[in-house]
């Protein structure tokens, strides 16, 4: 998405996010590329605001902050499930609705009781996406920023893996819950470079072909 040419990413890079599911898929998807990576916790960065009203925005904000702070280029996320038949909520506010219900079981059950609420019982009513955003920033200003999404169904919760909403998500044209698939299957990068599953991992093969390799 960034006009001026791309950066390769190379170096000691800052994971800037304090979401520890998120962290440990970020690194996964880093970790082939060789690049040494050190998360925001460790460095004890402190979490921006996230005053944005997009997904990208906010995902820049988390990596111009971390960026700045440390002098070295940071890695931010910024993502959420938005829901069909409730207008995309909950969306770039996905944290907060999980943080107000009380924890993610808890927030499934409110939006599954919202959907029960609207008569959204058949899959076709219940449409459903994640979005991730990326973006790499570097301390002299520089910004690449990548989006990806995924499809599916909110579902009945199960499974144990994975972390947030994931466990009544089901992707399209899968029968088992992004809770009940390995991270592996959850990113599901195929080998032959087709697209990925995951919408975090859907982005980071953008960021890849653009600043990795
Ligand atoms: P950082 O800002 O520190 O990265 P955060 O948890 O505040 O962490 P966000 O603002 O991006 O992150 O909020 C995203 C929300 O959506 C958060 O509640 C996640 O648990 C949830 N979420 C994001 N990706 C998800 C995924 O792959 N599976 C399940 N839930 C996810």
């Amino acid at each position: 998405m960034s006009e001026r040419p791309h950066r390769k990413l190379e170096g000691r890079v800052v994971i800037a996010t304090h979401n520890a599911g998120k962290l440990r898929e970020m690194r996964e998807l880093l970790e082939p590329y060789g690049v040494a990576l050190v998360s925001a916790g460790e460095l004890g960065l402190p979490e921006p605001e996230e005053t944005g009203t997009t997904f990208l925005a906010n995902a820049e904000i988390k990596a111009r902050a971390a960026a700045d702070a440390t002098g070295l280029p940071a890695f931010a996320d910024d993502s959420g499930l938005c829901v069909d038949a409730l207008g995309g909520e909950p969306g770039v506010t996905s944290a907060r609705f999980a943080k107000d219900a009380g924890d993610f079981p808890a927030a499934m059950a409110l939006i599954e009781a919202m959907l029960t609420e609207r008569g959204a019982r058949a899959p076709e009513q219940r449409r459903a996406h994640f979005v991730s955003a990326l973006a790499v920033a570097w301390p002299d200003g520089h910004l690449e920023l990548f989006e990806g999404k995924v499809f599916g169904v909110i579902d009945r919760p199960r499974g144990e893996a994975g972390f947030g909403y994931d466990p009544f998500f089901l992707p399209d044209e899968h029968t088992r819950t992004f809770g009940e698939m390995t991270s592996q299957e959850k990113h599901g990068i195929p080998a032959d470079g087709s697209q990925a599953l995951s919408h975090r991992a859907r982005a980071f093969q953008m960021l890849a072909r653009a600043c990795l390799g």
